[in-house]
């Protein structure tokens, strides 16, 4: 037998133990491993019924997820966890940690089941772009019902022991030593006389009226949660055949439609990302054991949106905030949108007066310097511009104690030429967070040249701490995210004057999984954010025709969304197309000599994910990014890229590089070579047949 299950018997109890670290993920090994077991325990005279329990921190975690990539091996896990039900001989799961996806399976392929008070169990199938593949659509609506089955697979939600036992999913909760709980549980069913529970066997007590009307209901109710998402809607259809098929003829579709999902683009997407966010946190030359320094005091300059929403993220983690503004006038509009953005969350029922109130305790106002002096970390957040930044690093380091880290918000600006102004450069980093600070998940840590390590390893830390996704960044204009996103502006922006109507490129975008198209998204945050930007830009190249609509809407006033007019004009919130923009357009484009253009659909898509795929090529050689998969991060937890599409490197591969490629040099073809020029690297990978990723993986 496999050193990863072992198989010992106490008192009459088999215990079958999986060891596989770090999460006990079912591997072939391990089902090789419990395959044996099982037989071993059909063999086994001096063993009446079995525990099956997990070594180390957790339950198993699922199927192993690294192997959907390579040839299956056998015994393949719906066959393994069909063995653990065929057994003659109870056995019970003890669960601890998490039991997850093919964890659940194995455990619901168990006679019975019990957990710790602290275990959770759940079938998170869906976030890797896949349904519980191992009979979990099957077995889950046996035991919980297929309403409560379906809310859980489609969504991947965990639950609680305690849920997990009201709703049937286990049957016991063992306080203490789970080992000894389970043995003693196993021998209790077996003097009771408790029959085999075959899950298979069990009807589903809620299937009465599920008819298609409810389907066609949930599968609306999803098209607006899990919009372009296709494994969701894949678990619909098994929990239907659930419903209506025997149970032999359901698992038949439940294995057919996981197969599909398997294939999609988009499960290879989310298996990546699965991966790419976890390392993420893996700095080459910052080693897991360099030292962090403690974070338990934050100070803020700046109570503008960006500054609040960055001050709520520490309060929310429980670390008080001095918040500075240069006026009295400044704090009080600053605190005043913070207690309103918690008002909100206490008029959703998500946090009470209370709460709010205790929170609004921990953020101390200033206008004073001196009030920042004893934090251990200080975020600037004052405007976008390197001579308003100077003077406040100057300040800072005049003030702040030794070994406090000094950050930036900066969203493009060189954090080198901020960093030498104070005398301590190696405490300065760049911490730029994405509006709405205290919602968007992405936070590009930024290293100067001479950041030190423990600060780069304190601020990743602290970015989990506060629940973002922390990417680390090099020093260039945009840094990763910005800067791969003003390609993908400058097409929007250009299709304009070609007499593209923005709603048009907005749509277009939309469909193909945005959140929000290119154009309204620049309308949000304010055609004025990026008329600044563009002019802060020094090694901007000099083109006329570059982002011209920016430039002469914003000079028109027309700022966007908080103006009631920017590319669309704004009833409420609602965007309209407006005849007047497109008049504007047409005359520019008449001025600078841009000609009108009709284009497909794909050629949309095209401009706007290859010009940002071909500059990531470039942050990439040029070392901006570690990986291809921090870009990906980067783009799907701060920019409202879908999940299912992998992010932009991960499309590009997807895609194929040579057709990335052949592509880039029809733009090249058609518009010269100031912004289409190939990266080197697109090009190397195109000739050698390669990827993002295997270059990545081989360098
Ligand atoms: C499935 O079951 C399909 C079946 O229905 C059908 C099959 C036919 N496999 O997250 P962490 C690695 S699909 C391989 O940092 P935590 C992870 O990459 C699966 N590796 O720890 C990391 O590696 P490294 C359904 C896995 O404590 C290390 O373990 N199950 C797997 O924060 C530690 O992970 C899921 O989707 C895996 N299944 O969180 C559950 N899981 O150290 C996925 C983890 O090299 N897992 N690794 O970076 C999780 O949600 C979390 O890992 C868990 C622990 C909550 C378990």
């Amino acid at each position: 037998m496999p050193a990863t299950v072992s198989y010992e018997v106490t008192d009459g109890i088999a215990v079958i133990t999986i060891d596989n670290p770090p999460v006990n993920a079912m591997s072939a090994a391990v089902r090789k491993g419990c395959w044996e077991a099982l037989d071993r325990l059909a063999a086994d005279d001096t063993a009446r019924a079995a525990v099956l329990i997990c070594a180390g921190r957790t339950f198993i975690a699922g199927a192993d997820i690294t192997e959907f990539d390579k040839p299956i091996v056998d015994p393949w896990l719906p066959d393994v966890v069909e063995k653990f039900e065929a057994s003659e001989k109870p056995v019970v799961a003890a669960i601890h940690g998490t039991a997850l996806g093919g964890g659940l399976e194995t455990a619901m392929g168990c006679h019975y089941r019990c957990a710790l008070p602290t275990a959770r169990v759940g079938l998170p199938e869906v976030h890797l772009g896949l349904l519980p593949g191992a009979t979990g659509t099957q077995r889950l609506p046996r035991l919980s019902g297929a309403r409560k089955a379906l809310e859980m697979m489609t969504s991947g939600r965990q639950v609680g022991a305690a849920e997990a036992l009201e709703s049937g999913i286990i049957e016991k909760i063992v306080e203490g030593d789970l080992r000894a709980g389970a043995i003693a549980w196993a021998r209790e069913l077996l003097d009771g006389g408790a029959p085999l529970k075959r899950v298979s066997q069990l009807e589903i007590h809620d299937a009465a009226d599920m008819d298609d009307e409810f389907y066609a209901e949930y599968e609306q109710q999803l098209a607006r949660k899990a919009r372009g998402f296709f494994a969701p809607f894949q678990i619909v259809k098994c929990v239907r055949a659930a419903v209506n098929e025997s149970y032999s003829d359901a698992f038949r579709t439940e294995r057919r439609l996981f197969d599909e999902c398997k294939e999609s683009t988009h499960s290879q997407a989310q298996r990546h990302l699965f991966f790419a966010e976890r390392e993420v946190a893996k700095i080459p030359d910052v080693p897991k054991t360099t030292p962090v320094r403690d974070i338990n005091s934050v100070a803020v300059i700046g109570a503008g949106t960006m500054g609040g929403g960055i001050a709520m993220n520490f309060v929310n983690a429980g670390i008080p905030v001095t918040v500075l503004e240069v006026d009295q006038a400044g704090l009080e509009r600053g605190l005043g949108v913070i207690r309103k953005n918690y008002g909100v969350a206490v008029d959703k029922g998500r946090m009470t007066e209370a709460q709010l109130e205790q929170a609004m305790g921990m953020i101390t106002p200033t206008t004073d310097y001196a009030g920042v002096a004893g934090a251990d970390l200080v975020i600037e957040a004052v405007f976008e511009n390197m001579e308003i930044k100077k003077q406040v690093f100057t300040k800072l380091d005049g003030v702040c104690k030794q070994g406090a880290i000094l950050a930036s918000n900066t969203s493009s600006l060189d954090l080198n030429e901020i960093a030498v102004v104070t005398k301590r450069p190696g405490d300065v980093i760049g911490m730029h967070f994405f509006a709405p600070a205290n919602i968007m998940k992405l936070l590009e840590i930024v290293r100067g040249e001479q950041t030190a390590a423990d600060v780069i390893a304190t601020a990743m830390a602290t970015a989990k701490k506060i629940r973002k996704v922390g990417v680390l960044v090099g020093v260039c204009f945009g840094f990763v995210g910005n800067r791969m996103f003003f390609p993908y502006i400058r097409e929007a922006q250009l299709m304009m004057l070609e007499g593209i109507p923005p709603e048009r490129v907005d749509r277009v975008a939309y469909d193909w999984g945005m959140a929000m198209g290119p154009h309204a998204v620049m309308d949000l945050s304010g055609l004025d954010v990026f008329y600044k930007l563009n002019n802060e830009w020094r090694e901007r190249p000099d083109d006329p025709v570059y982002c011209r609509m920016i430039n002469v809407l914003t000079e028109m006033g027309r700022q966007g969304q908080k103006t009631g007019a920017g590319t669309y004009r704004y009833e409420g919130r609602k965007a309209v197309p407006d005849p007047e923009v497109m008049e504007i357009a047409r005359r520019e484009a008449q001025a600078l000599g841009v000609r009108q253009i009709e284009v497909s659909d794909e050629e949309i898509i095209e401009r706007l994910l290859y010009s940002m795929i071909n500059e990531g090529a470039r942050v990439l050689e040029e070392g901006i990014a570690i990986r291809p998969g921090d870009i990906d991060v980067i783009f799907v937890n701060g920019y409202g890229m879908p999940r299912y599409r992998g992010g932009p490197m991960k499309y590009a591969d997807m895609a194929g590089i040579d057709n990335v490629l052949a592509a880039v040099e029809k733009y090249r073809a058609r518009y010269g070579d100031l912004w289409w020029t190939p990266a080197p690297l697109l090009e190397q990978l195109a000739r050698s047949g390669s990827s993002f990723q295997a270059w990545s993986r081989n360098r």
